[in-house]
């Protein structure tokens, strides 16, 4: 089968056959239909994010199933999923808690499947699997936690985006900082997760949506997903114009979706007394951010991350995608372009520009 392999970091992506394992028990395989141009896939070919190479990328993917290995039962063939790339155990401390996105299996995978071991080769050589998921490829195993069974009504070309860049951005809003009617919000980026971030905000019923990014464009789409109002940071001073929108008090909650020690700052910056700032971001290693530790006490201001929107997979995907038919959420308007798997490079040309809405999605069929 046909995918996307990435050898050295800054070098393109490299489209060939692949020989593919059959499932193991507990595992899945997927027929992938459709996968997004996530940023996060950018910061592994830049090298930002460190992984074993080489390696199959993509994470953000829908399809049908096509095999299931032995024991598996929530999936069937035929059976139409989003990709998860948060395997879950179901029995750890943290899946005990209902915080299965924390899932203590995930670390010891790095690259590989949960056993440790790949399904993927060219020739005799193990390639990696990007996410537990590897989806810029015609089929991906996966644990059988990573296929979540959705409705067949949804396109899968749009499906998709609820395996990352929706799930990342509306759970952070919803889930990870639970927004509440009527506050004020401020989010730093506004690419396919910080839309997904304000549209998230907008939905908890916040009074001022405030986006900020270094592109008008993405200002004008921000609007389309809520924004009540927009600063671009390379004309205004954004601190002073977010301070005096919140009548001098600072954002309830504030997010940074960009991954910059600078703008974590900024946003920590701008959030209120009492308020809270969420990280979605993951900066390259190495990165160090410089906060004034008395705001905390004296201000009562928390910071936090947010990982995968906190999500519970099996609980959140589908009501996306229940949201989205019914209109409540934007998907559509998200996608700027599809590609062929043969043009991934040219759709993360166009990542880099920013001249896109905020996602490309590469579909196979
Ligand atoms: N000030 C304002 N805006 C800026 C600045 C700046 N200094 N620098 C860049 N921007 C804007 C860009 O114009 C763009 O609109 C936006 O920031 C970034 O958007 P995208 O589309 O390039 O990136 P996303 O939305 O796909 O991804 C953003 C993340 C923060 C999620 C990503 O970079 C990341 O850190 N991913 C790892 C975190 C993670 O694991 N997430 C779950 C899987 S994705
Ligand atoms: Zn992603
Ligand atoms: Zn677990």
């Amino acid at each position: 089968m046909k995918a996307a392999v990435l050898y050295e970091p800054n070098t393109p992506l490299v489209i060939e056959d692949l020989h593919i394992d059959p499932p193991k028990a507990g595992e899945v395989k997927v027929k992938v239909a459709a996968n997004g141009a996530c940023h996060s896939d950018l910061h592994v070919m830049t090298g930002d994010m460190r992984m074993p190479l080489p390696m199959v990328l993509g994470h953000e993917g829908a399809g049908v199933v096509a095999e299931v290995g032995a024991g598996v039962t929530s999936v069937k063939e035929g059976d139409h999923v989003v990709l998860s790339f948060n395997p879950v155990c179901g029995i750890c401390h943290y899946c005990t808690q209902g915080k299965p996105h924390l899932c203590e299996t995930r670390p010891k995978a790095l690259g590989a499947l949960l056993d440790g071991t790949t399904r993927l080769r060219k020739n005799n050589d193990e390639i990696f699997h990007f996410a537990y998921t590897a989806s810029f490829a015609e089929e991906a195993i996966v644990h059988e936690s990573c296929a979540i069974k959705i409705r067949e009504d949804v396109p899968l070309d749009r499906a998709c985006f609820v395996g990352c860049g929706t799930m990342t951005g509306v759970g952070a809003a919803v889930n990870t900082a639970n927004v509440q009617p009527g506050s004020s919000t401020v989010v730093i980026g506004c690419g396919g997760v910080g839309l997904n971030v304000i549209q998230g905000c907008a939905l908890a019923g916040a009074r001022q949506v405030i986006a900020v990014d270094l592109l008008d464009s993405k200002l004008e789409f921000a609007k389309t997903f809520g924004a009540t109002h927009t600063i671009n940071p390379g004309q205004d001073d954004a601190f002073k114009a977010v301070m005096e929108l919140t009548g001098g008090r600072g954002a309830d909650y504030a997010f940074e979706v960009i991954s910059t020690a600078k703008t974590i700052e900024l946003a920590f910056k701008m959030t209120g007394r009492g308020g809270v700032c969420t990280v979605v971001g993951v900066s390259p290693d190495g990165a160090r951010i410089s906060l004034n530790p008395n705001i905390f006490c004296l201000m009562e201001k928390r910071i936090q991350g947010s990982y995968y929107g906190s999500t519970r997979p099996r609980i959140d995907m589908p009501r996306l995608l229940d949201m989205y038919m019914d209109k409540k959420i934007k998907i559509d308007e998200l996608v700027s372009k599809t590609f062929a798997l043969e043009q991934v490079n040219e759709a993360y040309d166009l990542l880099k520009e920013g001249s896109g809405v905020a996602r490309s999605v590469i579909k196979f069929f």
